[in-house]
């Protein structure tokens, strides 16, 4: 398999699931201005979305989208309990990964995508705050270690990756300590050190 990514981009999240199941995958770098890839090719050619992530499965098989790579790759080790096979658990996740998807992402994204007035913007902090409080909230009356159950799992990851880019855009997130709290864990493992690491983002 191989993961096209951009440092510290959301395929940050599949490349952390990439390192938590058994599996040989190599990595290429997209530049997302020029659509390029560290190899020189047209990124276009491969997803014509022109976005990462996206995985090729096999040569010419490729799958795109956050919501579609993170189960399929999470499911890839059975052993590793990334993800409920089926039933109301992998609902839950789909759920999680929908909203994160859906409105996080969309929040977050406002900022990367062109400079905003002052009004704009802080109409932008107001809606990542909005939905911080909320998940705050979740987990506070949650009974289990992680998002969707005791496992970490695709969700986690996730929200690991949106929340690192309160660190790009001047936004604290000590007002969400469950959130700050799961991010620490999260940050633990040694799939996401290495995820970091490999994407450049620490030493
Ligand atoms: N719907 C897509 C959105 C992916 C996305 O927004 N990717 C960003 C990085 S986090 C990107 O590549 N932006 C550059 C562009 O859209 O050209 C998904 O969830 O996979």
């Amino acid at each position: 398999m191989k993961l096209y990514y951009s440092p510290g981009a959301c395929s940050l999240a599949s490349h952390i699931i990439l390192n938590e199941i058994n599996v040989d995958f190599d990595l290429e770098r997209v530049d997302l201005k020029t659509h390029k890839t560290e190899k020189g090719a047209d990124y276009y050619a491969i997803n014509p979305k022109g976005y990462v992530p996206a995985l090729e499965i096999n040569p010419g098989l490729i799958l795109t989208e956050n919501v579609a790579i993170l189960p399929f790759l999470a499911q890839h080790d059975p052993k590793q309990d990334l993800i409920p096979p089926s039933g109301l658990g992998r609902a839950k996740v789909l759920e999680w990964l929908g909203y994160l998807n859906s409105e996080l992402h969309d929040a977050y994204a406002v900022f990367f995508a062109g400079a905003l007035s002052a009004d704009a913007k802080e109409k932008a902090y107001a809606e990542v705050d909005r939905l911080l409080k909320h998940i705050d909230s979740t987990i506070a009356q949650a009974d289990h270690e992680y998002l969707v159950d005791d496992n970490f799992g695709p969700a986690d990851a996730y929200l690991f990756v949106l929340t690192n880019w309160s660190n790009h855009i001047e936004h604290d997130l000590t007002p969400y300590p469950n959130v700050v709290a799961l991010r620490n864990k999260v940050a633990e493992r040694q799939s996401v050190q290495i995820a970091m690491r490999d994407e450049g983002l620490i030493p």
